[in-house]
């Protein structure tokens, strides 16, 4: 099995599970990464995602033992509803990134919405060394999340960027110490599974969609998508809940 999916209290650990190739990619594993998010949203019970991987690494790419699996364009036909997929989950995604991210891999984590990495582990766009473009979001997040002078030196040198550094970059999250990010992924997944989930999945909605709009344009989309989380019992709860000096009972609801 190339992708573990663990039901746990509220959310589901899914876990790349191809160790002895640092989590590389196939088309299958891909597709079965892919039918294993889409189980998670249909699980009413499921209010959060937890992305890492077997092994020593977390992902390193495509594999490149495996690209005549398909022509290279077709190889993104497998993976870009994946990317699309992470970023339009009505759940919050959490990315524990054990080691090594590079290439696909690398922006994989990046499509997740927090994102920590153990200190040992780095982020390599690896796709200059063979020739390629960044792909996998790699050209949208990267300038988004790091401005455009690092978002070129990354693609374009491809060097290891450590965790500590990326998290100083704002590229992600947080870089936590080894022995500790497993732990403490779950103890966030665990969080944000209690939390108000249609909020949370309208602040994705609301935070891509001012990737493209001006001010003008996103503060109608606030309005609408504002209105759309006042009416979830969610929000009652978290007002009583205020009112009454207690902490809220959220249900996703
Ligand atoms: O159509 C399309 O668009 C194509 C899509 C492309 C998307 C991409 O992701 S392109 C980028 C593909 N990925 C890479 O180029 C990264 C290749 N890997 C590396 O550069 C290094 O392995 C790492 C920097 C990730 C880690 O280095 P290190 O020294 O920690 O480990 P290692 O010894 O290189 O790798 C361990 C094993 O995993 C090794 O196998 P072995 O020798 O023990 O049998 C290595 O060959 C294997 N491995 C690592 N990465 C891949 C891989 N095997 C296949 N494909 C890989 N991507």
């Amino acid at each position: 099995m190339t992708i573990l999916v663990e039901k746990r209290s509220g959310y589901r650990l899914i876990t790349l599970n191809r160790p002895e190739r640092l989590n590389a990619l196939t088309l299958r594993m891909g597709d079965a990464l892919y039918a294993a998010l889409g189980e998670a949203e249909a699980d009413q019970s499921c209010r959060a995602v937890l992305l890492t991987g077997a092994g020593r690494g977390f992902c390193a790419g495509q594999d490149l033992a495996a690209v005549g699996e398909a022509p290279l364009g077709d190889i993104l036909e497998h993976y870009n509803p994946l990317i699309r997929k992470i970023r339009a989950l009505p759940l919050p995604v959490v990315c524990a990134v054990n080691g090594v991210a590079a290439g696909a891999g690398a922006n994989l984590a990046l499509a997740c919405d927090i994102v920590l990495a153990a200190r040992s582990a780095s982020f390599v766009q690896a796709f200059a060394r063979i020739g390629l473009i960044p792909d996998c979001g790699g050209t949208w997040f990267l300038p988004r999340l790091v401005g455009a002078a690092r978002a070129r030196g990354l693609a374009m040198l491809a060097e290891p960027l450590p965790a500590e550094m990326a998290a100083e970059w704002g590229l992600i999250w947080q870089a936590v110490e080894d022995g500790k990010l497993i732990d403490e992924a779950h103890v966030l997944a665990a969080r944000l599974a209690t939390q108000a989930t249609q909020g949370l999945a309208l602040t994705k909605r609301a935070l891509d969609a001012a990737e493209i709009n001006d001010l003008d344009r996103q503060l109608d989309v606030e309005r609408d998508l504002q209105a759309e989380a006042g009416r979830t019992a969610d929000y009652t709860e978290g007002v009583r809940a205020f009112l009454e000096k207690r902490p809220p009972v959220f249900t996703g609801r």
